[in-house]
């Protein structure tokens, strides 16, 4: 694909994995970073697709490049669906990865439903004003405790039953080939192919 495109985030962790399957599919991105943005999107939407689409309009419209943008987080059944749009900011300003994974160890003590899934929404906006947008999901459990040290975020504590492993103790390619983000990308390739072609 010729096109290039920003990608709308400033999770290193994101990036790594969007920026590694896209390269795959021969779709050539650059970060925020690397165009000298830094562009704080406030992300008020309540749910993934309107948030994605936030950051995807906004990075776009600073950097006159299509963005792609992904809205994540983690649902848990016991928490009522939570943190989900919140997980980023789960626990407060003041905790790192760690401290929000640990959190969630902790408000789950003593509760045996641990069901839970990823969720990514991926929006892409183009300078006229197009849009597309792609949604992926993960279903798993919570782990008792971490394990592994792979991946970003809730990775060692998200555990796929299929696999008997968490998403912290798979490769980047096993977690990519069924992780929300995964799916979400993929669908939303097809989508940009269908596009391009137009
Ligand atoms: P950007 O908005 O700049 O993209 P962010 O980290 O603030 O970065 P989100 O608002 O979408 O992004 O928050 C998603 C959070 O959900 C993320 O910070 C992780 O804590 C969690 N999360 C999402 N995908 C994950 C994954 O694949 N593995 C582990 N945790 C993940």
């Amino acid at each position: 694909m010729s096109e290039k495109f920003v990608l709308a985030t400033h999770n290193p962790g994101k990036l790594k994995e969007m920026g590694a399957i896209l390269a795959q599919f021969g779709v050539e991105v650059v970060s925020p970073r690397d165009l000298g943005l830094t562009v704080d999107v406030e992300e008020t939407g309540t749910t993934f697709a309107e948030n994605a689409m936030l950051k995807a309009k906004a990075i776009c419209a600073a950097a006159k490049l299509p963005a792609i943008a992904d809205d994540s987080g983690l649902c848990v059944d016991a928490l009522n669906g939570g943190p989900g749009v919140y997980s980023a900011r789960y626990g407060g300003e003041g905790l790192d990865d760690k401290g929000r994974y640990m959190l969630l160890l902790n408000s789950l003590r003593g509760q045996s439903t641990r069901t839970a899934h990823f969720t990514c929404a991926i929006a892409c906006a183009f300078p006229n004003g197009d849009t597309l947008t792609a949604e992926g999901r993960c279903d798993g459990t919570i782990a008792y405790a971490p394990m592994g040290e792979g991946g970003f975020g809730y990775d060692p504590v998200f555990f796929v039953p299929e696999l008997k492993k968490t998403f912290g103790q798979l490769t980047a390619e096993e977690k990519s080939a069924i992780s929300h983000r995964g799916r979400a990308l993929e669908s939303f390739i097809g989508k940009l192919e269908t596009y391009l072609k137009k």
